[in-house]
This record gives structure tokens, sequence and C-alpha cells, in this order.
């Protein structure tokens, strides 16, 4: 018998206990809740860690939260690409000293009581560290009831997750051979890019750097030569694949917003299945007019941090599907919220989910993508040997669905000493500046 059978046996003659001293709900003056509390023994956080590593070169953030029961921990994605350090300082100088020795069963409380603990909220870096325990608290609460995060959160709607992958090329061809690949392994939804985000690539005059405006490493994109080759790029691939495959694109809010409207309405005789990111978070205002124009349907979010920003889009059903990164946003607390939020309004999730995610933010995105009735698509990578060995227990892909490991918590681990064999690259991650010809800088 282990240890966790003995712990229901003991919990049910606890409440049966209480039962016979008159009932749970009749709780003493000054007898400490815990002691009502039906269940689980009481249990403390007794440290908490920001762990760096990059596998990939790509800086990734995994919280670790250790309890006063020996081997028991959890662990949370706090994943920044730009900012590592500073989550991790926010998890290791504020977090840590805050939450330690509270109780690791009350996920929601701590959630709101360290929300507030820096009176300023709603930001990237915060957010991040806030994610990093809120999810490592969710993958203890599933170790202490044996059951995988989807079952806490209701169970299974569907029996894996259907993904997306990215595929991409700088001329058509390549772009053609690339999406036949992703057929061949079993993706049914196709992400299609043509170079770099806004093809900087096709961008041929940048008279900013003749005058020596900025720096060398600054890069030039024009508008015209993206929207136009967009438009190609859609054409040609829609002829080669026909119209099985969903075909999915990503503005990443690099063009004026009325050309986003243009290029939008442009795409739609290739019916989409989503256009990403049409504008910038500053340029919600201009998401009325974008349906007023056009059905295309639109994908929003993985830039958002503020319940200000997702909340108005999801309830005037300005958007199709909600794009959060969970630990930008503060955590699966607060993503199962917004997935609830999107049910009512029919709006469905599509998490932020590219190489800059860990595989516990991987996998914390699919348990809530299993549980969720209005699910719509998750974008996937496909994992390394190196990062597999770093984070045992990663989910898998599998004729375009993302598995999980079936296992207790997230099903996902971290090996501390291997993921210190890859320390973050030298150079820290902000983006370079991206201009126009005439040196302007564009929302990257
Ligand atoms: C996507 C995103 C990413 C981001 C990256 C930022 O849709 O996957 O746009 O590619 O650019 O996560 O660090
Ligand atoms: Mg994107």
């Amino acid at each position: 018998m282990n240890r966790r059978d003995l712990i229901q046996i003991f919990g049910l003659g606890a409440a049966m206990g209480a039962l016979r001293a008159g009932g749970a709900e009749s709780q003493e003056a000054g007898e400490p809740y815990r002691k009502a509390t039906k269940g689980l023994p009481p249990l403390k956080i007794t440290n908490i860690k920001a762990i760096l590593t990059a596998p990939e070169r790509i800086r990734l953030c995994v919280v670790k939260v250790e309890t006063s029961e020996p081997g028991l921990h959890g662990l949370g994605c706090a994943t920044f690409n730009q900012r590592p350090l500073t989550v991790a300082a926010a998890v290791n100088e504020y977090l840590a000293p805050f939450a330690k020795g509270r109780d690791v069963d009350n996920i929601e409380d701590l959630w709101q009581n360290a929300y507030t603990s820096s009176y300023w909220r709603n930001g990237p870096v915060l957010n991040n560290a806030l994610s990093g325990l809120d999810q490592a608290l969710w993958d203890i609460k599933g170790k202490r009831a044996n059951m995988p995060v989807y079952q806490l959160l209701g169970g299974k709607c569907r029996f894996a997750v259907d993904c997306y992958t990215h595929c991409g090329g700088s001329d058509l061809k390549q772009i053609e051979e690339s999406v036949k690949k992703a057929m061949e392994r079993g993706f049914r939804h196709i992400r299609i890019q043509r170079g770099g985000y806004g093809s900087p690539q096709l961008s041929k005059k940048a008279d900013y750097k003749d005058v020596g405006f900025g720096l060398p490493v600054d890069s030039n994109m024009a508008v015209r030569p993206y929207v136009e080759a967009t438009v190609e790029m859609f054409d040609h691939i829609r002829n080669v694949v026909g119209k099985e495959v969903e075909l999915l694109h990503d503005i990443h809010e690099r063009i004026p917003p009325i050309d986003a409207i243009n290029l939008c309405k442009r795409l739609e005789p290739y019916h989409p299945f989503f256009i990403e990111d049409p504008f910038s978070p500053e340029d919600i205002g201009y998401f009325k007019m974008l349906r007023q124009q056009t059905s295309v349907p639109i994908a929003m979010g993985e830039l958002f941090n503020s319940p200000h920003e997702w909340v108005g889009l999801i309830s005037e059903r300005l958007i199709d599907f909600i794009r959060v990164h969970i630990s930008q946003v503060g955590g699966l607390s607060v993503a199962r919220k917004i997935a609830t939020l999107g049910e009512w309004f029919n709006v469905r999730s599509a998490w932020h989910g590219p190489g800059d995610v860990s595989p516990v933010g991987h996998a914390a995105n699919a348990h809530l993508d299993l549980a969720i009735w209005n699910f719509g698509i998750q974008e996937s990578v496909t994992f390394s040997e190196r990062t597999q060995e770093v984070f045992p227990g990663c989910p898998t892909m599998e004729n375009g669905y993302m598995h999980i490991h079936e296992a207790p918590g997230f099903g996902v681990d971290l090996n501390e000493e291997l993921a210190a064999k890859y320390p973050l690259p030298e150079r820290p991650g902000y983006w370079d500046p991206v201009r126009r010809p005439d040196g302007t800088a564009v929302r990257p």
C-alpha cells in the first residue's frame, strides 16, 4: 500500500472523526481551518526557485516549488525569452519569500495575494513569475490527487490535442516543399510564412542604412513587398495542396492596421483557418472596422498581459481565437478563466505555443486544451532529444496531435543537473529593431 492510499484512509478517518464530533461544517472558533478541511493533510511551500536553461538556445525559465512533503515538488513555466533574468529575480527575490510557509492547496487564494503583492500588476515580468508559481501548484495538486491536471479541470473533451505546425521558406518552392512534408507528418493545420515575419528579405532598399541611421543590425521591412508576397503565397499553396488543408498565417502586427485589413480581405478567397495578430495590442480599436470589412477568422493575444486586452475582444466577438501565452497572463488559473469566458461567446482557444514556451508550459497548454469545450487549435513544436532529456515526460506529437504524458500533475519533470549544462546564451534575448526604409521603427 503506497503512501497516497494511507493518506486517503487517514483523511477519511479524520473526516469521520469530524462528523462524529458534530459534522465538518461545525468549526469551533479558533480551530485551525486545516483541521476542518476534508481530505489531504496540510502541506506547506518550503522553497521556490527559478531554473534557467537553454537546451535549444532559447531562454527557458521554469519555477520549481518544493513542499513540506519530501520529494513532492511542482513545476511551472515562466518563460519570457526576451527578459528571463528579470523573471528569475521576481521569483527568487519576491515570490519565494512571499509564498514560503503558505498552504500549497489554496492556489486561487495564493494567486490573488501574490498578484496584488506588487501593488502594480498585469505586466510581462511579474505575470510570468506568477505563472511559474501557479502552474507549479497545479502540478502539485495533480500529484497529491494522483491525477493528471486535465482531470482536475474536468476530464477530457477530446482524445488528444489537434495542432498546427510552422512551414515557411524564402521562395514559393521551399514553402510548398515544407507544407508537403508537414502534411506527410499528419498535420491538418499548417501555418505558412514567407521568410521571417513581414518577409524582410523581400524588402530591397533600406534608405536609412545609406545615411547611417540606426545600427547595421537593424533590419528593414517595407509594407508592399510583404503584402503582395503573402497573397501570392496563399494563391500558390492553395492551388498546390487544395482545399483540404487548413492554412494559417501570422501578420505579427508588422504592417499599418488599414493595410492589415486590406490584406485580410485579399486572403478571404483562400479560406484561411485564421489570420493572426493583424494589429498590435495598442491598435485593438481597429477590430470593429476589421469585422465590418471581412469574415476572415482572426486570432489574437500572444502579447496580452491584462484582462483589459482580452475581455472586450472576446465579449464583443471581435476575434475567433484567443491566443494568449499562458505564462504572460499569469498562469493556468488565468487561462482557464479566459477559456471559460470564451465559451460564452464561442471564441475558441489557440494558446501561444512556439519554441519560447518550455515543455512544462506546453504540457499546461495541452492539459487545458484537453479539458475545455471551446478548444480551437494548439500551436506546437517538436522537442529535440536534448530537450526531452532535460525535461523527461515532454508532450509528444503524432499524426498532428499532441499527446501529454499520462501521469499525475502535468507529467513533465526537470533534470536540474542536465539543465545546468545549457546556460542561457550570452546575448540577452531582446528583439533587434525592425525599420521601414525611412528608418521608422516597426512593432516586431
Ligand atoms: C508565434 C509567435 C512567436 C513569437 C515569439 C516571440 O505565433 O508563434 O508570433 O513566433 O514571435 O514567441 O518571442
Ligand atoms: Mg504569433
